[in-house]
């Protein structure tokens, strides 16, 4: 009867019915399972609050299946279930009679003891006090198996985001039962690259809005009320809300001491030993359970930390260890939703969520918790090439076949597989902190996630960003991996930012086939798609850092430098007729903070530090600057 209904649930859903199919789920749910909430003592006496879904169906022995959230496992109370249960993909576990089980972490919500933001993993722990996200797994897991009837012996993590920190943790925590574990954009290295910092560069609307908002505000108490924020930015024009606050220090001003996270975070400007010490990346050896890393290609919180971590893992474990990635066209979590057909004004031809949850999350945890299914043929890649919209499996990340080839920026706006010839060539443009380029063209407050693959036609005619493309391709140019940008480069001040953007051109007359989603500009409901210049991967890098994260270095105003950074893996096909475009910038506002263009403490320093800087991007035959796109030869 549960198969019958679930592949009736499947096959519904991919009518796209999921109104009706969620009310049924919601009722069969309450029908099939019962609520414990309980405190579970870690051990050092501090307790956990629990909320543990339980299917009554007794005529077998269930797995377990756990995200620990610092968000909160509400709804609170016994009668009350979560809509993840049914709303979220959840429900095909549901289906399948797993115990759920969802944990507030330590000092969040109705959990004891202090929390910590990313607490550092502590490899060495001698005593029941010295405790950690891993040794909270642990203790929670024994408890589970010990107290909760029916259940087989068998558990799963798994979370997105900062409960994909926590699900990296469990991985730590070296508890025999736990089998399979799922980081889903984890949450891995927020100096280098995810939510908060870009290569040290400050992210300020991920950084600021988040903690001031409500997260970063102490919780006295165990509580089911969320943080109160006593800040309440004006909701309108972002960037010029935050403009007006001006420098970093001015933005700490808002919040004072109430966010302890925030004063922490300025008071590490470098990479140092209390960044290393947060990066999971660093502990990530001797890793028991399967590992199934999840990210988006254009997901705009920690693209970087599910590319990373998965590499990270693959690095410092056996060759046999099961470690795989998935990365498809998503935002922040769109995996885990009913829809991944399309993210802003672009199609990716198919529901790939439901793609991705019924043909590798699932069979990953019934055959690890349930010893169902086969997933020996899971490729220890699973790859969605935008452009042209594929799913591809690789038996590597990045893969064999790929080829780094340097695509080099020539006179005139020009981007060409050549390397240039002529002499003293650059071109130049005066980078303003007070007309700081926008990250996206729409005026708004929150930041949005469509801006991963905005139409960047609004920045192209600015003076302040320079534009160079390819002719229209010949053939196909398919990108998968790390992209590079080496740049040859001279300031006029002793410090600035560079944003290299990699680009998607579209044929003047391009039209998606069909109707598209409602979105704004024409008549008709479509967007003008001929010549969109499509955001593949855009990313920021302080040129304070271009020799060492750990000893930022000024610029000697006219000095000619390198400035060379990786922006994260892109996996994404050029098509024939479309153009390869790049451009440059050295502002991305408010997404990042604004860079004064002048050798001092960012978090420190007044407005009247900032100051207009002269950005020259050389590209001769001596000084060549080139992004090396790692190409997959076919
Ligand atoms: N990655 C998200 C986030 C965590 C903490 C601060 C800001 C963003 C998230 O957990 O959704």
């Amino acid at each position: 009867m549960k198969k019958l209904l679930l592949l009736t649930g499947f096959y519904f859903y991919l009518l796209g019915g999921s109104a009706q199919t969620n009310s049924q789920d919601s009722a069969w749910i309450k029908e099939n399972f019962t609520k414990k909430e309980v405190m579970i003592p870690m051990r050092d006496g501090i307790k956990l609050f629990t909320a543990i879904y339980i299917p009554k169906d007794a005529t077998e022995k269930h797995p377990i299946l756990m995200t620990r959230t610092p968000y909160s496992c509400a709804p609170y109370g016994e009668a009350n279930f979560s809509q993840n249960l049914w709303l979220r993909h959840w429900r095909y576990y549901a289906r399948e009679n797993y115990i759920f089980v969802v944990q507030d972490v330590r000092g969040r919500w109705m959990s004891e003891g202090d929390f910590i933001d990313i607490r550092p993993f502590n490899p060495d722990k001698k005593t029941n006090k010295d405790i950690d996200e891993a040794s909270d797994t642990y203790d929670t897991i024994d408890w589970l198996l010990k107290n909760i009837g029916n259940n087989n012996g068998n558990v799963g993590v798994f979370g997105i985001s900062y409960p994909g920190f926590y699900s990296t943790m469990a991985a730590l925590s070296g508890h025999p039962a736990l089998k399979a574990v799922s980081p889903q954009a984890p949450v891995t290295d927020w100096f280098q690259g995810d939510d908060f910092h870009h290569n040290g560069v400050f992210f300020l609307m991920d950084g600021f809005s988040f903690y001031a908002n409500g997260f970063g505000y102490p919780r006295p108490v165990p509580t089911t009320k969320g943080p109160e924020s006593a800040l309440h930015l004006p909701e309108n024009d972002n960037y010029q809300t935050y403009l007006q606050i001006g420098a970093l220090q001015n933005f700490l001003k808002l919040t004072g001491d109430s966010v302890k996270f925030l004063k922490d975070l300025y008071n590490h400007p470098n990479y140092d030993q209390w960044w290393y010490a947060r990066n999971p990346r660093n502990f990530v050896d001797g890793i028991k359970p399967a590992m199934l890393t999840v990210g988006g290609l254009f997901d705009a919180e920690d693209c970087f930390g599910a590319w990373n971590l998965y590499k990270a893992i693959e690095r410092k474990n056996p060759a046999d260890h099961f470690n795989k990635l998935v990365m498809g066209p998503w935002y922040h979590g769109q995996w885990s939703s009913t829809d991944g057909t399309h993210l802003g004004n672009i199609q990716f031809g198919t529901n790939t969520a439901y793609w991705y949850q019924n043909n590798i999350e699932i069979p990953f945890f019934n055959y690890y918790l349930k010893g169902e299914g086969d997933i020996s043929k899971q490729s220890e890649a699973t790859i969605f090439l935008s452009g042209e919209n594929k799913w591809q499996q690789f038996s590597q990340w990045p893969p064999a076949e790929k080829e780094d080839k340097l695509i080099y920026l020539q006179a005139n706006g020009k981007l060409s597989w050549d390397k240039p010839v002529s002499k003293n060539n650059f071109d130049e443009y005066i980078s303003d902190p007070s007309h700081p380029v926008p990250y996206t063209e729409d005026i708004h407050y929150f930041r949005t996630r469509e801006y991963m693959t905005d139409d960047q036609r609004f920045a192209s005619r600015r003076t302040d960003v320079l534009t160079f493309q390819t002719d229209i391709l010949d053939q196909d140019v398919t990108v998968t991996g790390p992209v590079i940008a080496d740049l040859a480069v001279s300031i006029s001040t002793t410090d600035a930012d560079f944003v290299v953007k990699v680009i998607d051109v579209f044929p003047d007359d391009f039209k998606y086939a069909g109707a598209q989603p409602q979105t704004r500009r024409n008549n008709d409901g479509s967007y003008p798609m001929g010549g969109y210049q499509m955001l593949v991967r855009g990313e920021i890098m302080r040129g304070r850092f271009r020799n060492s994260f750990e000893k930022p270095e000024a610029f000697k105003p006219g000095k000619i430098e390198k400035v060379k950074y990786a922006l994260p893996d892109i996996a994404h096909t050029f098509q024939k007729g479309h153009r390869i475009m790049i451009q440059i910038q050295s502002s991305w506002f408010p997404l990042a903070d604004r860079n004064p263009q002048k050798f001092v403490n960012i978090y420190e320093c007044s407005d009247s530090d900032f100051q207009k800087a002269n950005i020259r991007i050389y590209h001769d035959a001596v000084n060549t600057s080139n992004i090396i796109l790692p190409v997959l030869k076919k």
